[in-house]
This record gives structure tokens, sequence and C-alpha cells, in this order.
């Protein structure tokens, strides 16, 4: 039986299961806050153009606003000043080879409970591959922390007087994980692959300038990261094909055996 045809018969039968790890995409979704003297992103509104109304008496559709890097959504390494000379570095370019690869799944959900400016350091991802094998060349890396299970957005912003607070990864470990793993990219179930405090990192927003800077890839507010195994699931993150696009919001799925 052919390759593809395993992989049908598979779904049918249930042995490997579609993950959906995207948030509700509407006008609640979160979205970051920037320091004030920064350009701000706007939130999701929908406006309907007909409802099989005068505007259109058997059809349904809407209007779509909001920024690109909105809800689960994709950043290209054209997001980032330093990647933003590289070549094949935007939505529309980047081969869709790469929007596909296994997932190592690193829980941090523990460490999270405890202390929500967790950094997942290179000590930590030692001891990750000490049990689950080295992160393979072409993985997603997804940093499970259990902050998608914050519902509310002063929750999952958390923001305070100092700035927003949430979890993410020591910069040197963004750079094994991109110069020596050669990842696709990080997803996070946080507004952004940078922790919250990251602003005031040296540099500003260490994993951005790391990730982008090497051509490779975030996902943000991902859910459902607790369905998969810690190796194991394909992740399928495609962007849409906006010409120029520095990011996009996107459905993301993995594949998972049963
Ligand atoms: C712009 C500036 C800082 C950050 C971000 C965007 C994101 O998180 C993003 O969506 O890429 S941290
Ligand atoms: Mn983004």
């Amino acid at each position: 039986m052919s390759l593809l045809s395993q992989l049908v018969d598979a779904l049918n039968a249930g042995s490997l299961r579609v993950v959906d790890l995207t948030q509700p995409l509407g006008p609640d979704t979160p979205v970051i806050d920037l320091p004030p003297i920064f350009g701000a992103s706007p939130g999701v509104t929908l406006e309907t153009i007909s409802r099989f109304d005068e505007k259109g008496p058997a059809w349904y559709w809407n209007t779509i606003t909001m920024g690109e890097h909105t809800g689960t959504h994709f950043d290209a390494p054209i997001h980032w000043i330093t990647g933003k000379d590289l070549p094949d570095n935007r939505t529309d370019t980047i081969p869709p080879r790469q929007f596909v690869g296994p997932a190592c799944v690193f829980d941090i959900t523990a460490e999270v409970a405890k202390n929500e400016d967790f950094l997942f350091t290179p000590d930590h991802l030692a001891a990750w591959e000490a049990k689950h094998g080295r992160v393979p060349k072409g993985a997603w890396v997804l940093l499970r922390s259990g902050w998608s299970a914050r519902t509310t957005k002063a929750a999952f912003l958390n923001v305070k007087a100092d700035g927003p607070h949430s979890p993410g990864f020591h910069q040197e470990t963004s750079r094994i994980l991109a110069r020596e793993r050669d990842v696709l990219g990080v997803g996070v179930e946080t507004v952004g692959t940078d922790a919250g405090q990251a602003g005031g990192f040296t540099p500003p927003f260490p994993n951005h300038t790391t990730m982008h800077g090497a051509g490779k890839f975030g996902l943000a507010s991902l859910c459902n990261l607790d369905q998969l195994p810690a190796t194991g699931a394909v992740v399928i993150a495609a962007p849409l094909k906006i010409v120029n696009g520095s990011g996009s919001p996107l459905r993301v799925l993995a594949l998972v055996a049963q």
C-alpha cells in the first residue's frame, strides 16, 4: 500500500488523530500590548458584507481586519530586523516544505505554575534531550507552558506595573535550537515567542532576534499542546501567502498516533 493511502487509512481508522493547536480568532482575541511609543496592532473586527439580505440575498460573508500577528499566528524571518535581508524570509516566499516538521514538546507546566517568568535554559534542553533524544533538524519546538488555560485577556497578557509577565526561552537556548539543532522554529502558548519581560532583556526580544536572524519561524498563541507526546507528532503550520507578509494568523494542525 502506498504511503499516502496508509496515511488516509490511519486517519479513517482513528489510529492517527488530527489535533487543532489553534485558538479561536475573533473580537475577543488578545493582542500584544507594546509600550505606547510603538505602533499598536489592531485586534480582530468582523464587518458583515451581506447576510441573506438586500446586499446578498443568498450569501453571508464578512470583511476581516486585524494585524498580521493576531491570535494563533506565524512569525516569518522578515518580521525582525535581524532577518530582514535573508532569502525566502516572507510569508509568500518561504518554501512550503518548511511548514511541516516533527514536534518536540518541552513541558514546563510545573515550573511555570511556580514562576510565571520561567525561562527555558540550555540545561533544561540538555535534560530534555537526555530523556527524549536530540532535537532533530527541521523540528518544530513547542513550549508547553499551560498558558492557554488563561482564558481571560487580563490573565493571558498578565500585565503588571512593570510590564507583562509570561514564560519563554533563554537566549542561549534559542541560539542552540536555531544554529546547532537547525529547527524550523519555536511555538509557544503565550502571545509572543519571547518572554513577557523580554523587552527589557539585552538584546530586547532575544528569541525573535536569534530565531529570525537564523531564518527560523515563530508560532504564538498555540493551545492543546497537552494533547501531544514529547516526540512523535507531526505539525503543519502554513501561513497565508500574503505578499511581503511578516506573518499571519493560521490554523496549526498536529498529526498524532494513538
Ligand atoms: C513586535 C514587537 C515585539 C513582539 C512582537 C511583535 C510579537 O510578539 C510578535 O507577534 O511577533 S514580542
Ligand atoms: Mn508575531
